[in-house]
């Protein structure tokens, strides 16, 4: 057994590197983060005892960013990302370059664990990065040095890790296994189904960004009789190839086809969809047989989606008090936004960028929706939603009341409440669009989207741009904020918002007006006014 000395010891932290837990953990070049990840090993223990022994979780990824990127975060109990209040903590001490200062950081949180005898037990995986096995032993390492157990659970994708903490800290959430994962999800669907008298779901070409979700994919596919995949881009042993001309990321920002698809005239009207590297965000596509066009279903269309699915559910439950909420960033779409408010008559909310604070204030609601545009998103149930559809169901007496009950309550369970899960997500689009009789024309024309645009700028210093009202508003520098309004008024229908990135050194300007030619126009003159500050 290695020492904490030792340990230190064996993996040094490199000389002019300053890490930083952001929104999705630590991120770096992964031949740069063995030091981080032996002391992400040791911050998850620490974590784990200072909740009396609960279960953390750990997993090695870089999402959607190249394959020699990686990153380590940590998973708290009951799903969710680690607490804000921690952040500090895990950035000083991945950056403690002495011994010393090591020591005296651990020591200093294990005087503040109540119980002193409690043991440490940590669950890890990782995507399918070259750098993944080497990382993965620093942070047993890590979790071995506290004397810790630690249980490696090998390559699963980010919302399955999700799922598994909260298993073994709420067995009532699942079974901790693999397996549980796929049985859940096979057996709601199946039921949710059944209530309609459906077999099965359509099969669905996915791009899995020759990520982590392919393997899954293919393991759900041939262990289910309701679900049917097939998967391209899905060389999950190719770590080179990870997000490479496709995936999520890359159909959003370009605005087309993944490269396979673009060469294989994939059929008109179908369905299609991709995930990112670990498989927590979800875009679905289609190439209108009109138009020939390739038509988007990006994030903000599938908290659409939900948002009819659900709230025509609840709407034919009389009298039921559930609340519901719709939580987006500014970078949704404005005629997203207009549907939900006008057309489905249900309030939306905003928060900055970052799944925590999206997280958060959907928790505020008994059915809360939350999406980034960029396809990360989930559904929150508050317990008060499961206690009244009970109350509901054992009363209700008119049939069609009841299966809405029913399919809301199998609803919970369909989807996975932890993180956004590119899984869950695509089964609970095509259950939506399944029991609705919606085809996937009939998802596009929803709503029509503002031609929009999005801009990344190098600054002198991106910390100088601060802002207020969920990123919409600049606070600083001073007098910016007017200039862009001045811009904004002279276009029809016109938005602009700009805000530092939190993973990169830039500031991004996001642009949207009525025609292709007025965005431009908006966007163009927005950046000029930010590239003053370059
Ligand atoms: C992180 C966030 C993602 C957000 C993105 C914005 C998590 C798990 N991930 O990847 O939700 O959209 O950052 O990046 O919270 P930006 O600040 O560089 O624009
Ligand atoms: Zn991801």
């Amino acid at each position: 057994m290695l020492s904490l000395k030792e340990g230190f010891d064996k993996y040094p932290k490199p000389k002019g590197i300053t890490y930083s837990y952001g929104t999705a953990g630590f991120r770096y070049i992964g031949d740069l983060l063995d030091s981080v990840a032996f002391k992400v090993g040791i911050i998850a223990s620490l974590r784990s005892m200072s909740l009396g022994g609960k279960t953390i979780g750990i997993v090695i990824t870089a999402s959607h960013n190249p394959p020699e990127q990686n990153g380590v975060k940590v998973i708290d109990p009951m799903g969710e990302m680690l607490p804000q209040e921690w952040e500090p903590f895990a950035n000083d001490f991945a950056n403690s370059g002495t011994f010393e200062e090591f020591q005296k950081y651990i020591m200093d949180k294990l005087d503040q664990v109540p119980d002193q005898r409690a043991k440490p037990r940590v669950i890890l995986a990782r995507d399918t990065r070259a750098s993944g096995p080497r990382l993965l032993k620093a942070a047993l390492d890590g979790v071995a040095v506290i004397n810790g157990t630690a249980t490696d659970f090998g390559k699963l994708t980010t919302p399955q890790l999700h799922y598994l903490t909260r298993c073994f800290n709420d067995p009532a959430f699942g079974r901790n296994t693999e397996e549980g994962y796929y049985s859940k999800l096979i057996t709601t669907a199946r039921k949710i189904l059944s209530l309609y008298g459906f077999k099965s779901l359509p099969e669905v070409t996915v791009d899995t960004a020759n990520g982590i979700g392919g393997d899954k994919l293919r393991k759900l596919d041939s262990l289910s009789d309701v679900l049917s995949f097939s998967v391209i881009n899905g060389k999950t042993d190719h770590p080179d190839l990870l997000n490479v001309d496709c995936g999520a990321d890359y159909v959003k920002t370009q605005q087309k086809l993944p490269a396979e698809l673009q060469k294989s005239s994939p059929k008109p009207d179908q369905l299609y969809s991709s995930f990112d590297g670990d498989a927590d965000r979800v875009v679905c596509y289609f190439v209108d047989g009109k138009t020939d066009k390739f038509r988007l279903l990006d994030g903000d269309r599938i908290a659409t989606l939900f948002a009819s699915f659900l709230g025509s559910l609840l709407k034919q439950l009389d009298g039921v008090d559930i609340t519901m909420g719709i939580v987006q960033t500014a970078y949704a779409n404005g005629s997203s936004t207009k549907f939900i408010r006008e057309k489905l008559k249900l309030p939306v909310y905003f928060t900055p960028t970052g799944v925590k604070h999206l997280h958060h204030r959907a928790q505020q609601f008994d059915v809360g929706i939350y999406f980034e545009a960029n396809g990360h998103g989930t559904v929150l149930f508050s317990k008060k939603y499961t206690s009244v559809l009970n109350g509901f169901l054992a009363q209700a007496t008119d049939q069609k009341q009841k299966i809405a009950a029913q399919t809301l309550l199998l609803l919970s369970d369909l989807i996975n409440q932890t993180v956004g899960d590119s899984i869950s997500d695509l089964v609970t689009a095509l259950v939506a669009l399944k029991v609705m009789g919606k085809s996937v024309n009939s998802w596009g024309a929803d709503y029509t989207e503002l031609p929009n645009r999005l801009y990344k700028l190098k600054v002198k210093d991106r910390g100088v741009f601060t802002t207020t009202d969920a990123e919409r508003k600049l606070v600083s520098p001073q007098g910016l904020q007017a200039e862009i309004d001045e811009e904004v008024s002279r276009h029809r229908q016109g938005r602009s918002f700009v805000r530092a990135s939190g993973s990169e050194d830039a500031v991004r300007v996001y642009a949207e007006a009525e025609t292709e030619e007025e965005c431009h126009r908006l966007g163009e003159g927005v950046c000029k006014l930010v590239q003053r500050f370059s």
